[in-house]
């Protein structure tokens, strides 16, 4: 991407009651000038200051960030105008004719990388930022934007550098009596541990980022659809007392325990005649076998209990949990079968018990308490290729170390730098750049 010329896009997406048009690049000031006319005229504009005045006809106001102040890095002008996509176009046409660019996705990000601003793990944060579908999620990736994860990297792709500058040293003065940091295979070792203390955030961090899919599986009217529409908070799937419902899968996205999921209402699973039904139940095994998590309801005012456990005995996916559903027809200390899988009594109809489920699937995702639910940084699955590799030129460094061979030791050094930095950017190849901010929206 050309990063000399001035670039422009809509920083906010269409419907709202204002448009923000973002222009950066050298020529932010001169172009906007060209198409803004207010009694200050925007060449004398003090920076962070809103003006107002109008583009075409229309009320606009316009502010600028003075390089290096600005998101970019590079001088910006933003300005507001009517929402809707006719007074934005309008506005973008007179920013083309008077010089700017339109902007690829994640342009404005990609300069404030170039610019120093923002390195590659912040810059994904941005878009973690904008894609993150609950509260926790959305502090991670603030917390990322903000850097903490970057001063992790940093610190093993500085650790790696250093101990390749004490090989190529004993290379240089090889006969002298130099005050060698000695213990370099130790070193190597305290590495391999950094990286793979940020390997283990990885898997959190897809939790909370890409959410977890959960089926809600079960014998036809064991109250899938009204837990379904109780974990929702609104009638999202049809319930019926006539068994066979639920035909076609139903999903629904939401936030359990501050994790975001995705609930699939599948099927009742019994032997059924009707074609129709037999697809569905077809699609609700395909969704459990896929789903990372089983919720499996079992009625437990059915006559006959054996039944609604059959299936379930039999063999379930991993991470399943047995739910005792419609326990308000119960009365409390009914025994009910002992179930190999962990298990809880609720009333989907009434709501009983749901904190009870919600505390159960909060365990199981965070392996009893052994990893944390919400991590203070994370990897996504980019860094984590990325650090792997690391990690295996670090064996083979120390495997020369060993053999006390330290010029290859630094070229096994070098490369294991090498992969860590493309984390944060540092060692990016121009191709990974592309692909990162690709991923961006128009705009950021
Ligand atoms: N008393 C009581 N009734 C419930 C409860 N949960 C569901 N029901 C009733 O059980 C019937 C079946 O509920 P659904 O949610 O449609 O059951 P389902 O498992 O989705 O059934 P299919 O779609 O046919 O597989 C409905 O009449 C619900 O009102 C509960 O906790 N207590
Ligand atoms: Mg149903």
């Amino acid at each position: 991407m050309n990063t000399n010329d001035t670039i422009t896009a809509p920083a906010t997406g269409i419907g709202g009651a204002v448009t923000i048009i973002r222009i950066s690049g050298k020529e932010a000031l001169s172009c906007a000038a060209k198409v803004w006319r207010g009694r200050t005229p925007l060449e004398q504009a003090e920076p962070r200051k809103m003006y107002l005045g109008k583009v075409g006809g229309d009320p606009t106001l316009a502010v600028y960030m003075k390089a290096p102040a600005s998101y970019t890095g590079d001088d910006v002008v933003e300005l507001q105008c009517h929402g809707g996509a006719v007074a934005a176009n309008a506005v973008l046409r007179a920013l083309l004719s008077a010089g700017c660019r339109m902007a690829e996705p994640g342009e404005f990000t990609f300069r404030a990388f170039v610019n120093g601003k923002l390195d590659l793990a912040q810059a994904e944060a941005v878009a973690d930022l904008i894609n993150s579908g609950s509260e926790s999620a959305m502090h991670l990736a603030e917390r990322q934007l903000a850097g903490s994860l970057s001063t992790q990297l940093d610190a093993v792709y500085d650790g790696i550098n250093h101990l390749r500058s004490e090989c190529e040293a004993r290379l240089d003065f090889p006969d002298e009596e130099l005050d060698f940091d000695t213990d370099l295979i130790q070193q190597c070792i305290r590495l391999k541990e950094m990286i793979a203390k940020l390997l283990a955030s990885r898997e959190a961090g897809a939790r909370l980022r890409d959410g977890i899919d959960i089926v809600l599986a079960g014998r036809p009217n064991a109250g899938k659809s009204c837990l379904l529409n109780r974990l929702a908070g609104f009638d999202r799937a049809i319930v019926s007392d006539i068994p066979g419902t639920t035909r076609d899968t139903v999903e629904h996205e939401c936030v359990l325990c501050g994790i975001p999921v995705r609930l699939t209402d599948t099927a009742g699973l019994r032997n059924s005649d009707d074609p129709i039904e037999t697809l569905g139940i077809e699609r609700s095994r395909r969704s459990i076998a896929a789903a990372q998590m089983t919720f499996w309801l079992l009625d437990a005012s059915s006559e006959n209990i054996n039944e609604e456990t059959q299936e379930l005995k039999a063999g379930c996916p991993g991470n399943t949990i047995a739910i005792w559903n419609k326990c308000d027809l119960l009365s409390e200390e009914s025994p009910l079968p002992e179930l190999d899988v962990p298990s809880c009594r609720i009333s989907a109809l009434n709501g009983n018990g749901i904190e009870e489920l919600t505390s159960i699937f909060k365990d199981i995702i965070t392996n009893n308490g052994e990893s944390s639910i919400m991590p203070e940084t994370a990897v996504n699955a980019r860094m984590a290729d990325a650090l792997q590799r690391g990690s295996q030129a670090l064996d083979r460094a120390s495997e020369k170390l060993a053999d006390e061979d330290f010029e290859l030791a630094a070229c096994d050094l070098h490369d294991a730098a090498s992969a860590i930095g493309e984390t944060t950017g540092k060692t990016a190849s121009c191709d990974l750049l592309d692909e990162v901010f690709h991923r961006f929206c128009l705009g950021k």
